[in-house]
């Protein structure tokens, strides 16, 4: 499992106070205790309320790079944020996100070939977001289509079917499992699969988002999902992770596998 650490995101009440006040130790400590926790990549999110979104993106990203060279999922919906993002990446980025909505792809798998970037794409357009797999595979085809058009490798393409809160769209969850099994069928390379974990215990009851989010992503390894925006910090989940990755023989068993993982 390729692991995208979700922390730096503005969404986080410290997050955002450290953006507002330049507190650069608190978005180094973060971005260490990530990596420490295993986690592959950085999400890097200035959150909604940003006053000026690529100046804090520019920021942050700075100040990751002083402690760490580690891969970022530049996660802006601002084209202009985006190519800041991408610009100042020391190692090869990811672009968080496109979709499948036309103009969007054209500038973004434009800035993925430029930029030599990994790309995530979202099966949604303006029309929102499909209510079965049907439509969520017909926008992932349309993704596909795009990296062939753009000359981007389809397994540069990480294909992410979208979850929702399980609190108030709960049909969704089913749905995305199967576009994760059926997307693997789009292409030669297969697109890789992701998700954004933690949607889908957003806004459900404290004492069970944990478990809402680790046994999804059991479930979603299941379905051989490649890689996941979650918290690399959360240690039930990190367990959880790598068991469902040992039962489906991604690893090697020992008896001390847990501990072998870690300290690879
Ligand atoms: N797909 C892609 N990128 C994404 C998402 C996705 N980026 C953003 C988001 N979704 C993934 N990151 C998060 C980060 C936090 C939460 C959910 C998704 C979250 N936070 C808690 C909450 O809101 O209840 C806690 C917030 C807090 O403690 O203040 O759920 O889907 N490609």
């Amino acid at each position: 499992m390729f692991i995208i650490g979700e922390r730096i995101n503005g969404m986080f009440k410290d997050v955002a106070k450290a953006i507002k006040e330049k507190d650069k130790a608190v978005i180094q400590a973060l971005a260490l205790k990530q990596v420490s926790c295993k986690a592959n990549a950085l999400d890097v999110n200035v959150g909604p309320a940003s006053a000026n979104p690529k100046e804090a993106m520019e920021w942050l990203i700075k100040a990751i790079q002083e402690v760490t060279d580690i891969t970022l999922a530049i996660d802006t919906t601002k084209q202009d944020v985006m190519e800041t993002g991408l610009s100042l990446c020391k190692a090869k980025p990811i672009i968080n996100s496109a979709n499948a909505n036309e103009e969007k792809m054209k500038n973004l798998f434009s800035l993925a070939k430029k930029y030599n970037a990994s790309i995530i794409g979202l099966t949604m357009d303006k029309a929102g977001i499909p209510k079965d797999s049907e439509g969520r595979m017909e926008l992932a085809m349309k993704l596909v289509a795009a990296c062939v058009e753009y000359g981007i490798d389809t397994s540069e393409l990480y294909l992410d079917a979208v979850i929702l809160p399980v609190n108030v769209a709960q049909p969704h969850a089913k749905e995305v499992l199967k576009t994760i099994r059926d997307s693997k069928m789009l292409a030669d390379p297969a697109p890789k699969t992701v998700l954004g974990l933690s949607n889908v215990s957003q806004g459900s009851s404290m004492q069970y988002k944990n478990l809402i989010n680790r046994t999804f992503l059991t479930m979603a390894i299941a379905n051989g999902l490649d890689a996941a925006i979650m918290d690399a910090t959360d240690k039930e989940l990190m367990d959880s992770l790598i068991t469902a990755e040992l039962l489906m023989e991604k690893q090697l068993y020992c008896d001390s596998y847990l501990e072998a993982y870690r300290k690879k």
